[in-house]
């Protein structure tokens, strides 16, 4: 596939935008040489310098051909539309349940957001945990038993090869390393996979070395 460029991609800090970091993963596998415009979250500029960009007023936001895409799962959609359509299975169930388990991520786990943020760098073991986030935790782990076991045995990701649905898990992995919730051998596997990708890592460490600090509430 020819590696189109003049894409940018407007993300927060790689240390703390879990949002960003999907599509950006994404982007990555899918070959697509894209540009960075990083906005710090939290400080005084943040919302005049992502208005200049989201209509949303929310990051990620790609920009291509001169078209604005807001949304971490509409730009993840654009990808695969336009350029990387190997990042969804084929198979018709596989492929439906890669986009229901991703949607299920984007709307869901509320309270394993809010409690356990991404936060790549640091590490509170133990931190976070409620009953409602313990009910969170659960389901995820549920969803990548049942699609390691169902779909992704020919491979080491949730449908086998790499899928947006691996790319909208990914900041989860993250905040299990960061608050060291204990996961069984098939969850562990899997997240020793999302944890190592070179992409991923690339990511970890440029958040290591990014300097602001946003504190936890
Ligand atoms: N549903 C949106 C959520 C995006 C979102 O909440 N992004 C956060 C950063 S991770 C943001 O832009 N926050 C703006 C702010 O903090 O002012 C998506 O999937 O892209």
């Amino acid at each position: 596939m020819a590696i189109v460029t003049q894409f940018a991609l407007v993300i927060g800090n790689k240390n703390y935008s879990s949002w960003s970091l999907r599509p950006w993963l994404a982007m990555k596998y899918a070959g697509l040489e894209f540009a960075e415009i990083r906005i710090p979250l939290d400080t005084p500029d943040t919302h005049r310098e992502i208005r200049r960009y989201s209509p949303s007023r929310r990051v990620p936001v790609l920009l291509h051909d001169n078209i604005t895409i807001w949304e971490s799962w509409a730009i993840c959609e654009y990808i695969v539309e336009n350029f990387a359509p190997q990042l969804l299975p084929r198979d018709r169930e596989a492929r439906a349940i890669a986009r229901a388990v991703s949607l299920e991520m984007h709307a869901g786990f509320h309270d394993l957001r809010q409690n356990m943020p991404m936060d790549c760098r640091n590490r509170f073991p133990g931190e976070g945990m409620n009953p409602n986030v313990r009910a969170d935790i659960m389901r995820i782990k549920e969803i990548w038993r049942n699609c390691r076991h169902k779909f992704g045995q020919d491979g080491l990701f949730l449908f086998g090869d790499f899928s947006l649905a691996d790319a909208m898990f990914a900041p989860v992995v993250s905040r299990f390393v960061t608050y060291d919730v204990l996961l069984t051998d098939v969850e562990k596997n899997y997240a020793a996979t999302i944890w190592q990708l070179p992409a991923m890592q690339e990511w970890l460490a440029a958040a290591s070395q990014e300097k602001e600090i946003i504190s936890h509430p």
